[in-house]
């Protein structure tokens, strides 16, 4: 990371849209007229497009749609989640790098993003479509105090955390489909995949891996997902910003997983209901013992779905697709 860089980053930040004068700049920097020049011109390199008035100074007009160390660290509102990161240009997974340095040790709180993935993989070693620089493909790692059989509350806690960032930034509200994937107008944008390694009675670590569709168009998805999937672009008609919204995610997933912690999932179970898709509906789950068809009634205070089949049979849903 180049400090001045971020330094500078967070002086234009200050100012809200406004000039930043040459001279302010080398005070705050410590350094001369020509170096901030310097500085100025490999912003412009990065993609920054940066207005310079004589008696005024420069003023940041555009910014690049970047996810690099210091577009996600300047501004950055959370104490653990995302402090500690990792960028990388292309990957085959986050999950499997994060895998990785979750076993090196790295804290709770480490976040692996990429700008592309080479392999990007859902449940059940699904492909996941992960092109260069319009998406948010990130890698969660958590080590949290939990049984095992606790882990999918953390799943149905993403979703509900995302589903609220992507609210902030975009105005657009997604609704969940259980388990893992969050829909806007009936299209997938985003997919979750959560996964642990633990002993029998406590997880050691946690990975949580998120994909979201940002700013793709409708070409840019392959002829299989076109039916499928959505970018938020394509809803909302205008680019959005990646790190902002990874940093939006990052704030709320601090938020819910501090709630979570002390409170239980009770509070995170009534957020998840009120973006909720599939309650109340005939739903089919393919588990892997078979299909269940019946209605979604709930979920369970452990965060299980409740299915129940027209002769009054109720079952626990652990894991399925769900249609
Ligand atoms: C998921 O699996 O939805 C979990 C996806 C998690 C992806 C993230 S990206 C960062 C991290 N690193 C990884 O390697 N993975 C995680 P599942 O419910 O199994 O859905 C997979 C199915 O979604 C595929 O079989 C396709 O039908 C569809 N799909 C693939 N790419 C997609 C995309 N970009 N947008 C929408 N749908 C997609």
């Amino acid at each position: 990371m180049n400090s001045n860089k971020q330094i500078l980053l967070s002086l234009f930040n200050e100012t809200h849209g406004g000039f930043l004068s040459g001279q302010q700049i080398a005070d705050q920097l410590g350094c001369s007229r020509t170096a901030v020049w310097k500085h100025i011109e490999s912003l412009r390199e990065d993609g920054y497009e940066i207005e310079a008035i004589r008696n005024k100074g420069y003023r940041i007009v555009e910014r690049p749609n970047g996810v690099k160390e210091y577009d996600i660290s300047t501004g950055l509102d959370t104490t653990k989640l995302g402090q500690n990161y990792f960028y990388y240009d292309t990957v085959a997974s986050t999950q499997k790098i994060a895998h990785e340095l979750a076993q090196k040790g790295e804290p709770e709180g480490t976040l692996v993003l990429a700008d592309q993935q080479q392999s990007g993989r859902g449940r059940m070693d699904r492909p996941w479509f992960s092109p260069k620089g319009t998406g948010i493909w990130m890698s969660l790692i958590l080590r949290p105090r939990l049984l095992p059989a606790q882990t999918p509350q953390l799943t149905l806690l993403t979703a509900v955390a995302v589903a609220q960032a992507i609210e902030e930034v975009t105005g657009i509200t997604p609704s969940i489909k259980w388990p893992n994937d969050l829909l806007i107008d009936g299209k997938k944008c985003t997919g979750i995949l959560t996964e642990l390694q633990a002993e029998s009675d406590q997880v050691r670590y946690l990975i949580i891996g998120i994909g979201i569709n940002v700013n793709q168009v409708k070409e840019d998805f392959p002829e299989e997902l076109r039916t499928l999937a959505t970018s938020l672009k394509m809803i909302k008609g205008q680019e959005i910003s990646r790190a902002k919204l990874v940093q939006e995610i990052l704030k709320r997933l601090e938020r819910l997983y501090d709630i979570y912690l002390m409170q239980g999932f009770k509070p995170i179970k009534l957020l998840w209901e009120s973006y909720a898709d599939t309650l109340g509906k005939i739903i089919k789950a393919k588990t892997m013992h078979g299909t269940i068809q019946g209605k979604a009634i709930g979920l369970s205070d452990e965060g299980v779905l409740m299915v129940e089949e027209i002769n009054g049979t109720q079952h626990k849903i652990y894991s399925a697709d769900i249609s």
